[in-house]
């Protein structure tokens, strides 16, 4: 053994960095022998998510494998016109004696390598490590997760990996040769997890890429329309109560929305209808930090919180600190809590905190 790595007597080993050890054409090729494949994802499934599992279930179906996809709860019904008759599993209280995930000989993990992200299906995959693959685009993520990682962080969605992979196994001598079926869902996890081509992830590659497949057929309006133009009424009088709670303070630098149940509950909102409300005040150019407070019972306050990005020398605010100080964590740019207090009191800690995580 090494002795530079030699974790030494008694001492735990070392853990594995989250990195690559297989090329595309390597993953390609555990998939070409493989017989029965499970694709699974990150619970809560996004367009990028879905995306990518149902593009490479369409093309290990189409080479004739018994393919299914495995999502975990909670699923977004949005989505279900991309998915439409392709066999899937919905995965419930992480039960995973079905048959054909009992079946399987191989699981391909996509958007995700991180253990609390797949955590209900972790009984299911640890004895199947050596025949897990995981094609990611996170830079962060448990190497333990499976034997064969294909990881590039530079790839702006996973679907942008899936596609090198889906090109491979159904031997295309360029992108613009997939059938329209496969071409769809890659094309949509391009386009949400860079934010339909605006968030600063977008690359030359992806924007080829994805001209290739509206080449493949793919109806971009259909897309748009499904994910970013369904929501209820309900979603858009919350907005308008949103707005009327929000409070801008400290020369407009903080902006704080607190929602009581009174108000969730007068525009029937469901907890999924809640998320996003942080995007809305940072549309405002003087903004450095938001918080949206909702009260989920009498005395509990969830805080969602968001940091925008700035030009150096400036410092972002660190959201992560600040919610830690409340009890969560985070990121640095997104972050939360959950805080045992009623909503007014949670609101003035939480605008304290965020004063204090404001001063350099
Ligand atoms: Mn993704």
């Amino acid at each position: 053994m090494n002795k530079r790595h030699d974790p030494g007597h008694g001492a735990p080993p070392l853990a594995a960095p989250y990195e690559s050890n297989a090329s595309i054409a390597e993953v390609a090729d555990r998939l070409r022998h493989a017989g029965a494949v499970a694709v699974l994802t990150h619970s809560k499934p996004d367009g990028d998510a879905v995306g990518s599992t149902m593009a490479l279930v369409r093309t290990l179906r189409l080479l004739g494998k018994q393919a299914q996809g495995v999502f975990i709860p909670p699923w977004n019904p949005r989505l279900e016109p991309i998915v439409l008759d392709t066999p899937v599993v919905h995965v419930r209280h992480g039960c995973f004696d079905h048959p054909p995930l009992a079946n399987a000989d191989c699981v391909a993990i996509v958007d995700t390598g991180s253990w609390n992200q797949v955590s209900d299906a972790r009984a299911w995959l640890a004895p199947r490590r050596e025949d897990c693959i995981v094609i990611d685009h996170h830079a962060h993520g448990d190497a333990d997760i499976a034997g064969v990682r294909h990881i590039d962080a530079r790839a702006c969605a996973a679907a942008e990996l899936v596609a090198r992979v889906c090109k491979d196994l159904l031997g295309l001598g360029s992108f613009t040769g997939f059938p329209p079926d496969i071409a769809e869902p890659l094309y949509l996890g391009l386009a949400t997890d860079t934010g339909w081509f605006r968030h600063s992830n977008v690359t030359s590659g992806a924007l080829r890429l994805a001209a290739d497949f509206i080449d493949c057929g793919v109806d971009h309006n259909r897309l748009y329309r499904l994910i970013e133009q369904s929501d209820s009424p309900r979603r858009l009088r919350l907005l308008r109560r949103a707005l009327e709670r929000l409070e801008l303070i400290d020369d407009d630098r903080i902006a704080i929305i607190a929602l009581d149940r009174h108000a969730i509950d007068e525009c029937q909102a469901t907890q999924d209808e809640l998320g996003g409300l942080t995007d809305l005040p940072q549309t405002v150019g003087s903004v450095r930090a938001v918080a949206v407070l909702t009260e989920l019972e009498p005395g509990l306050t969830k805080v969602s919180m968001r940091s925008k990005a700035v030009d150096p020398p400036e410092s972002p605010v660190d959201v992560n600190r600040v919610a830690q100080t409340l009890g969560g964590g985070g990121h640095l740019h997104a972050a939360g809590a959950k805080v045992h207090a009623p909503i007014d009191e949670a609101k003035r800690r939480a605008i304290e905190a965020l004063r204090r995580g404001m001063r350099p």
